[in-house]
């Protein structure tokens, strides 16, 4: 009998009554990283060396049993020992090694479980190989021991979903052997002592044997996304598994490093941690203020949406509409929207009935005296949210936090109406706001610090993705959209057709071209923002009335039936009256249509974007590139594998893109100007990435 011995900083040893334990023990997620995996191999020789040792037993402490390899040693060189290795040694161990799993046994972490003898899960553990989703594969034998277990059809569901597993599906897959309520560490005390009494069955899992199912591998073929590298690498890998266990490692291993040398795989990778770094702000060190009822004024598709969200997260919501009638409405979309939460997994159908309970409704904003926090979710009007907030000030409660979900309007004149400015912010949800996952946390002058923290705290709690901006007209992604769409209106006069912009994007990997999301939005949308614009609109730009012309025959897109394109039982084909329209007004306007190749249309778009992407950072709208892209990602579609428009821009690099901007600026120097920041990195050869640092 020993106590801990430490082998090194994440790893220690004990030995009890027979049995070996190693733990591991590296916060937050014990991820695999080179102090893991050699302190791994030493633990192992020094107990298979020990003659006290029958069995060895391998756990972890904290949280969770190891979540994967170390995502941030990818990209630079590697480190031995290659965590391959470490499994084969695992798997090659003399004495009999079984691992307990708890938390998410994810990616690496479950590849060194399946290199153990036997597995044992704790209640609520979940497994998976989500390195799909970081443009990778399992790189460490996942797609050769999972098969060997599971069978091919799901192996390839797993590996190539990413998706967690539930203990119980893990034990009838053959993931894991048996289920356990102790602790990890009690758990391997007792796995250990089964395997001693034959109670528990030990074998290595790259002995067993495959079977071949080329169907299952074909229609995997046939499913897989033509526009991700990763995907077809997986099925060959998983392919592989049938033949010998060496030569089924040695291709993964190939495929492994094509994978992780892609340029989709650093886009992925970039997205994994741009989801969790906009929540690093100056503000984060400030306490929340305790939120637990909201009051959300108007029931319309955004204001339902928010307030969904919200006793989806198990608040008290009050409803404020001005009429009987709107409130009824808006209770039926939460009511549907609750449902397909149900539906899709996200509630239970149990709690549908006692979290519809926590919703009340009420016409006088006199209701709202007592709730924490308040969103406005009412139509575009400056005046009457400024009407709104002067009563809101009168009405809640001192320390309320009073925010409003406009989408372009200035926050801090909003603020200015009350006598509370601190109190005040923009917290920009995205429709559907039940479904998207991202939130504007808009900070004006004068907002409170831990009116920001309570920003990010109800983000987290909605299971959203918060990221700060700044106040100016549309903030980090509407902002940018508003730029950048009017490209799209100066391809379409010049030459070419909506379908064509809306393939050539779809082509780079936006889910819906902008055309087909213009249609799905409404055309009238965009076009009572221009009209509120026009005002402002300067003499020197150029300005493309089409979408006007069209929305003015009442042609709003998908809710009218016709758009840019046709709807219906045989649609959506494009729209030959609204093809008409674009005749008439290049016409017009003396323009006489040109070939566009899809390259110069994506060039155009992403420039666009990348411009004003930039300007956004310069004003320090949002606080890094790496904010920027999170807006996108989360968002507005923008295509994961390729890491936000600002991590794209790296791609290109700042001088190409000063390039391409100088040569569209001989058509239209008013819209394509180059931002300083372009200029600068270009002089210093510096890039985004580095002012996420
Ligand atoms: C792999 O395994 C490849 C192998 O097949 C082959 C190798 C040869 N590495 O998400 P959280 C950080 S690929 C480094 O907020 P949660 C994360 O950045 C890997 N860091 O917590 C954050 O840091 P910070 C396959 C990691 O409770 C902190 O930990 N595995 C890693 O909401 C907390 O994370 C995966 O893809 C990592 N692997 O969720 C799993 N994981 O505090 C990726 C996390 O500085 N991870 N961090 O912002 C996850 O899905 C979630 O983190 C997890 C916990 C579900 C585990």
């Amino acid at each position: 009998m020993t106590t801990q011995q430490p082998v090194n900083d994440t790893i220690s040893t004990e030995i009890q009554n027979g049995v070996g334990l190693i733990c591991i023990d590296n916060p937050p997620v014990n991820a695999c990283g080179q102090a893991v995996r050699a302190g791994l191999l030493e633990a192992l020789d020094q107990l298979n060396n020990n003659d006290a040792v029958q069995v060895i037993a391998l756990y972890a402490a904290g949280r969770t049993f190891v979540a994967g390899a170390d995502i941030r040693e990818f990209g630079k060189p590697p480190m031995e020992p290659g965590l391959p290795d470490v499994c084969d040694q695992l798997e090659a161990s003399t004495k009999p090694l079984v691992s307990v799993l708890h938390g998410t046994t994810l990616g690496g972490g479950l590849e060194i479980a399946l290199a153990t003898h036997a597995r044992v899960g704790i209640t609520g553990l979940r497994v998976g190989l989500p390195e799909v989703l970081l443009g990778i594969l399992p790189g460490a034998g996942g797609t050769q021991r999972t098969p060997r277990l599971t069978g091919i059809p799901a192996a390839l569901d797993m590996i190539l979903s990413g998706r967690q597993v539930p203990v119980e599906e893990a034990l009838k897959l053959g993931l894991v052997d048996v289920i356990s309520d102790a602790t990890p560490r009690d758990a391997a005390l007792a796995a250990g002592q089964d395997v001693i009494a034959g109670k528990l069955q030990i074998r290595r899992t790259g002995e067993l044997s495959v079977t071949p199912d080329d169907a299952a591998i074909g229609a995997a073929k046939a499913k897989a996304k033509p526009l991700l590298f990763n995907p077809p690498r997986i099925i060959e890998a998983i392919a592989a598994s049938t033949g010998p266990l060496a030569e089924g490692q040695a291709l993964e291993r190939k495929l492994f490093w094509d994978c992780l040398n892609s340029d989709q795989s650093a886009g992925l990778r970039h997205a994994f941690f741009a989801e969790r770094a906009v929540a690093k702000v100056p503000e984060a060190r400030e306490a929340p203020r305790p939120v637990d009822s909201m009051g959300v004024i108007g029931g319309g598709t955004m204001g339902s949406g928010i307030a969904t969200s919200a006793l989806l997260a198990g608040m008290e919501v009050t409803l404020i509409e001005v009429a009987q009638e709107a409130l009824d409405r808006g209770v039926g979309t939460i009511t549907k929207n609750l449902q397909g939460a149900v539906k899709r997994g996200k509630l239970a159908a149990e709690q549908l009935d006692p979290t519809l309970a926590k919703l009340t409704t009420s016409t006088d904003m006199q209701s709202l005296a007592t709730v924490d926090l308040v969103v406005e979710a009412v139509f575009e009007n400056m005046d009457v949210k400024k009407e709104i907030f002067t009563n809101l000030d009168r009405i809640c409660k001192p320390g309320a936090v009073l925010a409003s979900n406009t989408s372009y309007l200035d926050i801090n004149e909003i603020a200015a109406v009350t006598n509370r400015p601190s109190d005040v912010l923009g917290l920009h949800f995205f429709s559907p706001a039940h479904v998207m996952r991202l939130l504007e946390i808009v900070v004006a002058d004068k907002t409170a610090p831990d009116v920001v923290a309570t920003g990010f705290a109800l983000a987290k709690r909605m299971r959203k993705i918060g990221v700060r901006a700044g106040v100016c007209d549309g903030f980090i992604g509407n902002r940018i959209l508003s730029h950048y769409l009017k490209v799209t209106t100066y391809m379409l006069m010049d030459g070419a057709s909506p379908e064509q912009i809306d393939k050539a994007l779809e082509g780079f990997g936006f889910a819906m071209g902008p055309f087909r999301v213009s249609d799905l939005a409404g055309i009238d949308i965009g076009w009572a923002e221009r009209k509120r614009k026009a005002p402002m609109r300067p003499a020197a730009e150029r300005y493309v009335p089409i979408a006007d012309k069209i929305a003015e025959q009442g042609w709003f897109g998908r809710k009218t039936g016709q758009g840019y394109y046709v709807y219906g039982a045989d649609g959506p084909y494009p729209n030959p009256a609204a093809l008409e329209i674009v005749d008439q007004e290049r016409a017009a306007a003396g323009v006489s249509p040109r070939e566009f190749t899809d390259q110069e249309i994506v060039d155009r778009y992403m420039t666009a974007m990348i411009s004003e992407a930039a300007r956004v950072v310069e004003d320090g709208i949002a606080l890094r590139p790496i904010d920027v892209d999170a807006v996108y990602l989360f968002g507005y579609g923008f295509p994961r594998f390729r890491g936000g428009p600002l991590h794209y821009a790296d791609s290109i690099g700042a001088a190409e893109l000063i390039k391409r901007i100088e040569t569209y600026a001989k058509e239209d120097s008013h819209y394509w100007q180059v931002p300083d920041i372009l200029r600068k990195m270009a002089a210093d050869g510096s890039k985004f990435s580095d002012l996420n640092k």
